[in-house]
């Protein structure tokens, strides 16, 4: 699998939709992966999404950074790790300009290695993925439909790299007392003690059962605190993310440091499967809004 760089991308035609509200608050969406790369709420200048400058754009290839979408599996498993959605070219049902766009997903065209690797999840879907933009919020709807004969089960999140100005100043808030699973110790659960979850450096955690709203409190010492509100629905589960710098060593779509410029607060629906019977429809919502 390759990818380019967006400046090697420049000369053809750039594979993404920009979504424009009359308040110009914007959304900017990779159709590879349904990926949202970019997002200025009204009135901001930058980008509020972390992307690593040195992301890969183009086929089969996951943006680093942005707002991947991890469909049918969460994390590692059976599939690729956080399935194969986010490896695959999504197409544009709808879009109103200045206000969503709608995506969809139903059948995945891959490079025949990926074709293999989809194997272990051979249904008949529908995914589609609305990106709504306006004042200081996103919002993103994960709908999936069973369009198969026999039931089938997935996980999934919507999984945003947030930028903050210090990772290690951050905090998540609205966690205190719920039970998660730590990749770091292995899969094994705890429960939160602490009133904020912090960054002193690589943490993996899926809190279960978590609240539908947290608060993303992005610190530096002299300036005025950031809180970032972060909403869900449908999605029972939350997750707290920052690789550290072994993390980010390890990776390379990651530059050195980028573990400092980025926090990932996801929605997902993780501990258990959601089961969907023919015709059945799921659907899962994040919704960020941005202080001013
Ligand atoms: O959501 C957290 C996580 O599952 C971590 O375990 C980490 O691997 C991260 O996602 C990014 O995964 P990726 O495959 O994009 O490197």
């Amino acid at each position: 699998m390759s990818g380019a760089t967006l400046g090697e991308l420049a000369d053809v035609a750039v594979p993404f939709v920009d979504v424009e509200a009359t308040d110009g608050a914007m959304a900017r969406v990779y159709l590879d992966g349904a990926q949202v790369a970019e997002w200025r709420p009204a009135g901001a200048r930058k980008n509020a999404l972390f992307v690593s400058e040195r992301a890969q754009y183009g086929a089969g290839v996951s943006i680093r950074g942005g707002i991947p979408v991890c469909f049918p599996q969460f994390g590692p498993g059976a599939l690729p790790q956080h399935g194969f959605a986010r490896h695959c070219r999504w197409r544009v049902v709808e879009l109103v300009l200045r206000e969503f766009v709608l995506l969809e997903l139903a059948r995945c065209d891959l490079p025949a290695e990926w074709l293999e690797r989809t194997a272990a999840w051979p249904h008949d879907f529908q995914a589609q993925l609305r990106v709504q933009v306006g004042g200081p919020s996103l919002e993103l709807t994960l709908q999936v439909t069973n369009i198969d004969s026999v039931p089938f089960a997935f996980t999934a999140a919507l999984h945003p790299y947030f930028a903050v100005r210090d990772a290690a100043a951050a905090q998540v808030h609205g966690l205190a007392g719920l039970t998660y699973r730590d990749a770091l110790a292995g899969g094994a659960e705890f429960v939160e003690q602490g009133e904020s979850v912090l960054f002193p450096g690589n943490v993996d955690r899926v809190y279960y059962s978590a609240p539908d709203v947290l608060e993303l409190r992005d610190a530096v010492p002299g300036k005025r605190e950031r809180v970032l509100r972060i909403e869900k629905r449908g999605f029972p589960d939350a997750v707290v993310w920052n690789p550290g710098p072994e993390g980010t060593a390890s990776r390379a779509d990651f530059a050195p440091g980028d573990e400092r410029q980025m926090v990932c607060v996801e929605a997902g629906a993780i501990r258990e499967p959601v089961v969907l019977e023919p015709g059945g429809v799921w659907r899962g919502t994040q919704r960020v809004v941005w202080p001013f």
